[in-house]
C-alpha cells in the first residue's frame, strides 16, 4: 500500500513538474503589423521583432507572419483582441471600434518615457487591457508630426469643397477646416489619388515616399500637428500567461525600441528633404494662420475625445501634455 501510495505520488509529482518544464520552455507568439512590411512604420516593430528573437533564444520568439494582407488594418484591434494573433503592431486609429478615447494618444505633447514617469503609461494601459484585452506593451511614432498632403494648392486653412481621405486621426480637425472626409487604410490611397476620388489626404511626415504616393501629390501643408502613435500590443490572456523571465525580453526590447523615436527628429528632417527633391511643394500660412492652424487641431482633437468620454479626456489630456 506504502508503494502504491508513493507511486501515485510520484506520478502526480511529474505531472506537476511536466506542466512546469512546459510552461518554461520557448514559447513563440504570432505577430502582425498593420502596416505594409518593410514601410516607414512597421520599421520599428521588425527590429523590435529582430530583438526579442536574438534576446529571447530559448525563452520566447516572435513568428511575424505578415501586414495588411494578413489582416486588414482597421481588423487588427480585433485580431488582437480576440486572440486569432498574440501580438501586433497598429495605431489606435485603426482601433477606435475598441478603444473609442484612443484618439487622445496622438494629442499627447510630451514622450512615452515621460507618459511612463508621470503615471500616463498606467492609465493607457489599463484602459488597454480593460477596453481591448490588451497589454499596452510599447509605443512608437513619439515626435513624427502628421501633415494635409494635396494634389492642388490651396491659398488658407479651408478644406471646403475638397474631398480628402482620412482615419480616425484627422476626422475632428479636417471636418472643423470644411472637408468633405472619405476614410480607407493606406492600402487605398494611392488608387483614390490615381482615379481623382480625393484631392488629398492626411499622413505622417515620414513613410509617403515609402509608398510611391509623390507621384500623385504636389503639396504638403506646413506645420505638421499631432503625434504619431504606433502601439505595440499583446493578447491579454498571452500575456498573463507568460513567465516573468519572457515578459522581461518582450519589456527590454520595447524598452529599446520607444529609445529608437529619438531618431525621429533627424528623419523628419531627412524626409522633408527627399519630399522636396521629389518635387512636393510646402504651403507655407502665415504667422496668424499657422497658430489657428495648430490651435484648431489641438483644440478639434480634444474635443471629440471629450465628447466620447469625458472622464478619460480630462485624465489623459493631464498626463499627456504634462512633460514632468
Ligand atoms: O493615415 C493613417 O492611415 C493613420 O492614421 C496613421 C497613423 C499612424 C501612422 C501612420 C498612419
Amino acid at each position: 500500500m506504502i508503494t502504491k501510495h508513493l507511486l501515485a505520488g510520484l506520478a502526480a509529482a511529474s505531472v506537476a513538474l511536466g506542466a512546469i518544464t512546459a510552461s518554461a520552455q520557448e514559447t513563440t507568439l504570432r505577430g502582425v503589423s498593420a502596416f505594409a512590411q518593410g514601410t516607414t512604420f512597421s520599421q520599428p516593430w521588425e527590429a523590435f521583432v529582430e530583438r526579442v528573437n536574438e534576446t529571447g533564444t530559448g525563452v520566447i520568439q516572435i513568428d511575424y507572419i505578415g501586414g495588411p494582407e494578413a489582416v486588414p488594418p482597421f481588423e487588427t484591434g480585433n485580431a488582437v483582441q480576440s486572440g486569432v494573433v498574440d501580438i501586433a503592431n497598429v495605431t489606435s486609429a485603426f482601433y477606435p471600434n475598441l478603444l473609442p478615447a484612443g484618439g487622445a494618444l496622438k494629442l499627447a505633447t510630451n514622450s512615452i518615457q515621460d507618459q511612463r514617469a508621470n503615471g500616463c503609461y498606467d492609465l493607457i494601459n489599463d484602459m488597454h487591457r480593460q477596453q481591448v484585452n490588451a497589454h499596452f506593451l510599447a509605443r512608437t511614432g513619439d515626435g513624427i508630426p502628421f501633415h494635409l498632403y494635396l494634389t492642388q494648392p490651396i491659398d488658407g486653412p479651408d478644406l471646403s469643397g475638397l474631398t480628402i481621405r482620412t482615419t480616425p486621426v484627422y476626422r475632428a480637425f479636417f471636418t472643423e477646416l470644411g472637408a468633405n472626409l472619405v476614410q480607407t487604410a493606406p492600402g487605398e490611397v494611392y488608387s483614390a489619388l490615381e482615379r481623382g476620388a480625393i484631392d488629398g489626404y492626411g499622413w505622417p511626415v515620414q513613410g509617403m515616399l515609402d509608398l510611391g504616393w509623390e507621384e500623385q501629390t504636389t503639396h504638403r501643408v506646413d506645420p505638421g500637428f499631432y503625434q504619431v502613435d504606433v502601439n505595440i500590443l499583446v493578447n491579454l490572456d498571452v500575456w498573463e500567461g507568460l513567465t516573468d523571465e519572457q515578459r522581461g525580453v518582450l519589456e527590454g526590447a520595447a524598452a529599446w525600441v520607444e529609445g529608437e523615436n529619438a531618431n525621429n527628429e533627424g528623419i523628419n528632417a531627412d524626409e522633408r528633404a527627399a519630399q522636396e527633391a521629389a518635387g512636393i511643394q510646402v504651403i507655407q500660412f502665415d504667422d496668424a494662420q499657422t497658430a489657428a492652424w495648430l490651435q484648431n487641431a489641438q483644440d478639434a482633437g480634444w474635443a471629440e475625445v471629450a465628447e466620447i468620454d469625458p472622464d478619460a479626456a480630462a485624465a489623459l489630456r493631464g498626463c499627456l501634455t504634462n512633460a514632468g
